[in-house]
């Protein structure tokens, strides 16, 4: 079942057919003549999936104010059926990340079977212990698996433990762990202490992941705590994962480092450890602006999937990172935005694809700083849009997406059925 008309997508990819297939064409000959071969990257670019969260899919906000949109999902059923039309209309979304407890539900298989309907699985669970519940005993203020009582650590723990049971029904094979633990004061928390607090609970976490689970630990740098956070950077969270044993990973979000850094010399780091669990994707300006992915840097984004494909095409035993997006919609609609992220990480990396690696390494063992970073330009600056074009309508996707969304109402149709949402509440932030 889908819930736009699949008539509407073949009338829309019919009329623009013949300018495609120019394109298509013109394309393939340019490539040809730099020896690479457009049916092999359209094969390889029809592989690759990315994520969507289920949070996404609402309009998020700042700490300031939140701005409902139209039609926003009520529910995580409404979730899954906005998550099955990005699905529907790109075919690169073929799983959900769901957000424990912003996703209840009564029954997970009825859940499942809705998703399936969607012709959508279920990626890694996220746990939340960086925000209190109505209904747990003990407040995450001080912090959560690093908080200084037992008791509160123990709260913590048990709802990853939860998660793992709903996602175990649901069939992820991952845990999402991110903690807002952290410090607003110059000696407020003991660092070292506070780091072997989050070791311990973790521990236990990881000690109930079934054996073919992964845990996926996720480093930010500040925020909500300002001063210090206990699982702060790339270090940190690579000598949590060390210390927990190989079903524990890093997962890198875009937007939870310092601006400037190298984050595609931080990806090369953890591939090089084995470490790399895999991607939150967004962009960011200042901070962890959650701004849809390659909408202010896109080339940063290549550059990231560069040491991707580098990995995969080295053959680096044990790689396999998982994607997903992970942005907030404040003035945008969310199946928008999430149709236009998911495509910009399928274009970064077919543009990846077209990286010539021989004369990049030829370039690299000469010292040919110009070549070397010209044959990078060259991938990121070819217009792989005709690729993915083609990869979208040989899967029965729409050609142009966006447009082929707006002409279905779909929005319309929905803000008929789902009430409006309040404004008050600030957003995700
Ligand atoms: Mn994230």
């Amino acid at each position: 079942m889908t819930a736009i008309h699949s008539q509407l997508i073949v009338d829309k990819n019919k009329a623009s057919q013949a300018a495609f297939e120019r394109d298509f064409s013109h394309l393939g000959e340019q490539l040809a003549r730099r020896g690479i071969q457009i049916d092999q990257v359209c094969a390889q670019v029809a592989t690759f999936g990315v994520a969507l969260p289920s949070w996404g899919v609402g309009t998020g906000g700042t700490r300031f104010a939140r701005f409902p949109g139209l039609g926003e999902p009520q529910h995580v059923f409404d979730k899954i059926q906005d998550c099955g039309v990005v699905h529907q209309l790109t075919r690169v979304t073929p799983t959900v990340s769901l957000h424990i407890p912003w996703d209840t539900c009564s029954d997970w298989s009825e859940l499942r079977g809705a998703a399936q309907n969607a012709q959508l699985q279920f990626d890694a669970i996220n746990s939340n212990t960086f925000s209190d519940q109505t209904d747990q005993t003990r407040s995450y203020k001080f912090g959560s698996l690093s908080h200084t009582d037992p008791a509160t650590r123990a709260q913590a723990i048990e709802h990853n433990l939860a998660c793992i049971d709903i996602g175990m029904q649901l069939g992820s094979k991952a845990l999402t762990v991110w903690v807002g633990d952290g410090s607003n004061f110059p000696g407020q928390q003991h660092f070292r202490r506070a780091f072997d607090r989050y070791l311990e609970s973790t521990a236990q976490i990881y000690q109930a992941l079934p054996d073919d689970w992964q845990m996926f630990l996720e480093h930010k740098l500040c925020e909500p705590a300002f001063y210090s956070t206990v699982i702060q950077d790339w270090g940190s969270s690579l000598m949590a994962a060390n210390a927990l044993g190989n079903k524990a990973q890093c997962l890198v979000d875009l937007g939870h480092h310092a601006p400037n850094v190298n984050i595609e010399m931080i990806v090369a780091r953890l591939i090089a450890a084995h470490k790399l669990a895999g991607f939150h994707f967004n962009d960011s300006k200042y901070g962890d602006d959650d701004l849809d992915a390659g909408s202010v840097s896109p080339y940063r984004l290549f550059l990231v999937f560069n040491e991707l494909v580098a990995a995969a095409h080295e053959g680096v035993a044990g790689f396999n990172p998982a994607y997903m997006l992970d942005q907030s919609h404040n003035v945008t609609d969310p199946i928008e935005s999430l149709m236009c992220s998911a495509i910009q990480c399928q274009r970064s990396y077919a543009q990846a694809l077209l990286v010539n690696r021989i004369a990049l390494d030829e370039a690299q063992q000469s010292n040919d700083a110009l070549r070397a970073t010209q044959l990078l330009k060259e991938a990121f600056q070819t217009d792989v849009d005709p690729i993915l074009e083609h990869v979208r309508r040989s899967q029965g996707a729409a050609a142009d997406p966006l447009s082929t969304y707006r002409a279905s109402g779909y929005r319309q149709s929905v803000a008929r059925s789902r009430k409006r949402s309040p404004s008050t509440a600030s957003g995700i932030v």
